[in-house]
């Protein structure tokens, strides 16, 4: 163990990532709850992790420059600064250390297992010792779970399945995530001298939801001494491989990153090669080969003549194609869609003139009707659709009845006043048990637009699953079916859906379909989207914000629509707010 003056000594210059300080207090408030700790305690660094994220500048950088500047951010208070501070210059917390002294800190991800929370895990750990997922599961294969109090057969095989729904090996890690340690780390490439171009390629630039690890692309001028540069990034804390023209580091927070330097006259076929996917190109490489080519990372190549490299779409023109967005190349069609014409003009972030689903203080937000109103103004956004959730979400107290036709009111008397924006009177409710809905229809019927969404039963088998949503879809309010699949990313898995006939039903009836687009839902995913689209449905993309600095999250629902081949046409909030009014109307 390092003396403490020193671990700050050697930290000089480095910065710690938002993320990373919210990993910690996250990962403390886990332990603290496995310990039974007092809920608003546990409270307190799950609201300052969340706050901290969501910040658009670095907590770092306050911490160094103005400390008393950390006890305005929404959710810190003294101690909680004094945390940050802490955090920043040693990279460590003394708080997390004592706790994990008395519990293993493999709990945690025993706590990710659907249907094992904090107790669960305890007593996994302290009748079996358990404190790893290979544990949990070798335990359950032997049958040993059942006979834990408060387990039973039922529990274990649950959590057999839930264990084999994860993604094998390691974990993928959210693009949101990725983008934050990727964006810095090429800046810092950047500002060495000599560097020519550096982009970020692989699943990353191709705009999937999580990536494996981010490839990192660079030119530059000879003798540029990048590779050194790259595995002398602060943040590094393992170099698994070096050399001369390549790298692989893993950094602090665990992302792994590949690093390839070319020269100038090969970037733009190394950015195609490493951006992928390895199918797309197979496919492209089998191409040039019937034209007599040869294409590798380093150019394609008539015989020993490099006839394009430089850029990436000189590499496409030789072989006969236009420029294809990097979003589309999965080999899912877009060769034979680029070869006759007929790619599509993916949707902008720039098209989106209203965002149709959003939280507030009401129920579980973080911010009052009137801040996400003038945050959404800020954006540009022609309009927006407060959806605060009904009472069925007990635990985030949704608004009843009353409360909703309050908000109404609220919102007419706002509208009178406001120009430039509308705001939509609507809600988030909640598909019942059997496909009811968590609101009178008295009500549902007075909103300008109803988004509809599971929030429980996350478990039902099939059948009935698809027949609750359809049931609820049979609705004469409902506009919008919300995260369609109630998936988390790395945490839970989608429902079990019939999704051919919920998109048939909705396309029927005219109901749009959401692609959530926080960074750990992105539901509708991709290939769901694409069905989404052929089948004749419209799709909004909704940033879902609890909080006004969420409703930038907008732009991870947007690719992930792009990557579902979606354009601007097939997205209803890319509608002017006239367009997308009549759309509702002629629905009722
Ligand atoms: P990931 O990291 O699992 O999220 O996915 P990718 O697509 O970033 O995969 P990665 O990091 O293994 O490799 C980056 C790109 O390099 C990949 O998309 C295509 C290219 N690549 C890697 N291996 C091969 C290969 O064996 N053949 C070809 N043609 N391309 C490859
Ligand atoms: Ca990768
Ligand atoms: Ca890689
Ligand atoms: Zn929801």
């Amino acid at each position: 163990m390092v003396a403490k003056g020193s671990a700050a000594k050697a930290r000089a210059g480095t910065t710690v990532e938002n993320v990373e300080v919210a990993r910690i207090f996250r990962e403390l408030a886990d332990l603290l709850e496995i310990q039974g700790a007092n809920p608003f305690r546990l409270r307190a660094y799950r609201n300052a992790a969340r706050s901290i994220e969501e910040l658009p500048e670095s907590v770092d950088a306050i911490a160094r420059s103005d400390p008393d500047r950390l006890c305005e951010l929404p959710g810190i208070g003294k101690n909680l600064a004094g945390k940050i501070v802490e955090i920043v210059t040693s990279g460590t917390l003394a708080a997390l250390r004592e706790v994990s002294r008395e519990l293993p800190r493999g709990l945690t991800t025993l706590m990710g297992v659907r249907g094992l929370g904090a107790k669960r895990a305890r007593a996994l750990y302290d009748g079996l010792g358990i404190h790893t997922l290979k544990q949990l599961e070798r335990a359950a294969r032997a049958g040993r779970i059942r006979d834990l109090a408060g387990f039973g057969e039922k529990t274990e095989q649950h959590i057999l399945q839930e264990l084999a729904a994860r993604s094998p090996g390691e974990q993928r890690v959210l693009r949101s995530v990725a983008a934050q340690y990727g964006e810095t780390y090429l800046t810092y490439l950047r500002a060495l001298p000599g560097v020519l171009q550096a982009e970020i390629a692989g699943s990353y630039r191709r705009c999937r939801e999580t990536v494996g690890d981010l490839d990192i692309l660079a030119s530059v001028k000879p003798r540029t001494p990048l590779v050194g540069h790259f595995v002398g990034y602060p943040e590094v804390e393992e170099v698994m491989a070096q050399g001369p023209t390549k790298a692989s580091v893993r950094l602090r927070g665990g992302v792994q990153v590949d690093l390839r330097v070319l020269d100038q006259e090969s970037y733009g076929a190394g950015l195609y090669y490493f951006t992928g996917s390895k199918a797309h190109n197979i496919a492209v490489r089998r191409i040039g080969q019937k034209l007599g080519l040869k294409v590798n990372e380093y150019g394609v190549f008539r015989g020993k003549r490099r006839i394009a490299g430089r850029t990436e779409a000189d590499v496409f023109r030789v072989v006969g194609l236009p420029w294809i967005p990097p979003e589309l190349r999965e080999d899912r069609g877009e060769i034979d869609a680029a070869r006759t014409g007929m790619l599509p003009r993916l949707v902008e972030l720039g098209d989106i003139r209203g965002d149709v689903q959003m939280h507030t203080t009401a129920s579980d937000g973080r911010n009052t009707l009137e801040e996400m109103v003038e945050a959404v103004r800020t954006l540009g956004y022609e309009y927006l659709a407060i959806t605060d959730h009904s009472p069925a979400l007990r635990m985030v107290q949704g608004l009843d009845r009353d409360g909703f036709r309050a908000q109404m009111k609220h919102i007419e008397r706002l509208n009178a006043r406001l120009r430039h924006v509308t705001i939509l009177r609507a809600g988030e409710i909640d598909i019942l048990a059997h496909g009811a809905l968590d609101l009178d229809d008295e009500t549902l019927a007075e909103m300008d637009l109803v988004v509809v969404s599971i929030h429980s039963g996350f478990d039902l088998p099939e059948p009935k699953q698809t027949e609750r949503v359809l049931r609820a879809l049979d609705h004469r309010s409902v506009d919008i079916l919300g995260h369609p699949t109630g998936r988390i990313l790395n945490r839970r898995s989608p429902i079990a859906l019939d999704l051919e006939r919920v998109l048939r039903a909705a396309a029927e009836r005219g109901i749009m379909l959401e692609v959530n687009a926080q960074p750990d839902r992105l539901d509708l995913d991709d290939v769901s989207v694409r069905a989404a689209i052929e089948v004749g449905v419209r799709l909004v993309i909704s940033s879902d914000a609890h909080a006004a600095a969420e409703l930038r999250f907008m732009r991870w629902g947007v690719d992930q629509a792009r990557r579902g081949w979606a354009r601007k046409e097939d997205i209803a909030n890319t509608l002017p707010f006239r367009e997308f009014r009549k759309l509702l109307h002629a629905r009722r």
